[in-house]
């Protein structure tokens, strides 16, 4: 799949533009066309802006010389990736591309840097309440023990990406409920007023379908799909300091792993007979 550049920013404004490429007639040839008008299209998408408008079917079969329902079928591909997006009586437009979240120990934060776009988080709840029985396991607390609830928004350029609901251990980290957390990154204020840096955590990742709720805090249709993804993080000290469970919107986020294969494990075991 074609990966769009990382400096493909907003159209200002979210104008769409209808400036389809006029390009001669190129009919394609031999097999598989609706592959090879696959790529040609996420070629086209990887050098347009969000935003921009996609040739329409009819368009797309003329210039290239095949069946409308072949170019159909190419463009139902990228909408399945999250490429693009129809919009009703309108037609196809390029859609906003997917933050990564790499296999780093990272925040939101830096996560919206990295993209070159601007974190802000709209706090739902910060307080400190009772660990439930779930929540204290987590954390590694006794039930009851006092933890801060932290229920965030979390925007890129203003477009809310992922709802998270963190849980932390409010004596390590007294006071953390007067933060300013929608102006303030939560691992940057660990850090420099508490001295605490993450250090390790374990994910775990789902596939799942938005909740009428999430779905109208993300601003998205209910059952769009999404990641769930919950985190134990702990300090250089060994401490669990955070619990997390968050959903991310499946069009606006993707995970980067990086594998490493063990050396000789693809070779046959040689006879242990003597
Ligand atoms: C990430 C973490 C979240 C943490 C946040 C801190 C996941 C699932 N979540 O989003 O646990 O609270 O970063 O971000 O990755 P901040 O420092 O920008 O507030």
């Amino acid at each position: 799949m074609a990966t769009r550049r990382s400096s493909r920013r907003a159209t200002a404004g979210g104008k769409r533009r209808d400036d389809s490429p006029r390009e001669p007639l190129r009919p394609l040839t031999g097999q598989a066309k609706g592959q090879q008008l696959q790529e040609l299209l996420e070629d086209l998408v990887s050098s347009s802006e969000p935003g921009d408008k996609l040739p329409s079917e009819r368009e797309l079969a003329a210039r290239y010389g095949v069946a409308r329902m072949t170019a159909r079928g190419a463009i139902d591909r990228l909408v399945s990736q999250g490429l693009v997006h129809r919009i009703h009586g309108q037609g196809t437009y390029v859609s906003e591309p997917r933050v990564a979240q790499p296999a780093s120990l990272t925040s939101f934060t830096e996560d919206m840097v990295t993209r070159d776009m601007t974190p802000s988080s709209i706090v739902l709840a910060q307080e400190v309440v009772p660990a439930t029985g779930p929540i204290a396991l987590q954390l590694q607390l006794a039930a009851g023990e006092p933890v801060l609830r932290l229920e965030r928004i979390r925007r890129g350029d203003d477009d809310p990406i992922a709802l998270e609901r963190s849980h932390l251990p409010a004596r390590r980290f007294p006071g953390l409920e007067s933060v300013d957390l929608a102006a303030r990154s939560l691992y940057e204020t660990l850090a420099t007023d508490y001295d605490c840096e993450p250090a390790t955590s374990e994910q775990q990742i789902a596939a799942v379908a938005l909740t009428d709720a999430e779905a109208h805090l993300l601003h998205v249709p209910t059952a769009t799909p999404a990641l769930r993804i919950e985190r134990t993080t702990r300090a250089r000290d060994g401490g669990v300091i955070e619990f997390v469970r968050s959903v991310y919107r499946g069009d606006r986020f993707e995970l980067r792993t990086h594998q490493h294969r063990k050396a000789g494990t693809s070779r046959a075991e040689p006879d242990d007979a003597p």
